[in-house]
């Protein structure tokens, strides 16, 4: 557990965000063309993230993506838990592990990952004791619904509210199974059974979310919601758009960005805060 968060002061002084470099140990991410990940393009990957300046890798095996196929939980384990084995054994990078599968968080945390990215914000049956009695960090995501049918016109009555009110029941109940407070990270989550007006009041008052007292983790990077702003772009031309919401969930006290273009991020972080 020896890696710190948010340590990465600039040289101004001012604190730069930690960028989270996303790395999805699924098929259609790494493969041969087939249905076998080779371990050869993710170690490639995992080496990538960590030059290009990521100070947390968050490996996932299940896409929750709207309508993605839903993963057993031996296919997860099999996906993971090597990659999480090699990074942990070759470097100083702190790792979070993407899933909302107790199993998965037991066996992960055995391994000494340092943080749990729960997109069910631990709501699973013993998800709570389990981070509590690891000591890890986690990060608590709001999601409205159910993967496969969250993006079919969901509605709240006040979205900022009914996210910020979740966020913290959520945290308050983790501290009550012994989850230390400076060990807990919200996340509005961003796309997971929102609109793209949802997404926006979201963005919009983050400040909101921030003044909750607990690090916010944004996580915007290539979402559909940069597409519907650029008119329908395609992923890859949704860098740009990506990386100045970064910036911008930066300059609103966001603490964790998450996102798959680190390169570009870093730069554009490390600029900003220079010059702010
Ligand atoms: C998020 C996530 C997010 C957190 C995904 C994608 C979909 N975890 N996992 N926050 N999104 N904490 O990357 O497009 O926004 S998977």
């Amino acid at each position: 557990m020896g890696i710190p968060l948010f340590l990465n002061a600039d040289q101004s002084g001012l604190p730069m965000p930690s960028v989270m470099g996303i790395l999805n140990v699924t098929p259609d991410s790494f493969s041969d063309g087939g249905r076998f990940l080779t371990q050869d393009a993710i170690e490639r990957q995992v080496l990538k993230l960590i030059s290009d300046g990521a100070s947390i890798l968050d490996i996932g095996g299940e896409s929750t993506r709207p309508g993605a196929q839903k993963v057993s939980l031996d296919e997860e384990m099999n996906r993971v838990m090597p990659v999480v084995e090699w990074v942990v054994s070759r470097f100083d990078v702190m790792i979070s592990v993407d899933t909302y599968k107790v199993p998965v968080m037991r066996e992960a945390l055995k391994q000494g990952v340092h943080m749990i990215n729960d997109v069910n914000a631990l709501q699973a049956e013993g998800a709570m004791a389990l981070v509590a009695q690891s000591g890890a960090y986690v990060c608590l995501m709001h999601k409205k619904g159910e993967f496969a049918t969250m993006q079919e016109q969901p509605v709240y009555e006040n979205v900022v509210l009914e996210v910020r009110n979740f966020l913290l029941k959520q945290a308050l109940a983790c501290e009550s199974k012994g989850v230390r407070k400076d060990k807990i990270i919200l996340d509005p989550g961003f796309g997971f059974g929102k609109t793209l007006s949802h997404n926006e009041a979201l963005f919009q008052n983050l400040e909101l979310l921030v003044s909750l007292g607990y690090p916010i983790l944004v996580g915007v990077s290539r979402k559909k919601m940069i597409a519907d702003i650029l008119d329908g772009a395609s992923v890859s031309d949704r860098v740009n758009g990506s990386v100045a919401s970064a910036v911008l969930a930066a300059l609103k006290g966001a603490k964790i960005v998450r996102v798959h273009d680190v390169k570009e991020t870093v730069e554009a972080l490390k600029v900003t805060m220079r010059l702010l």
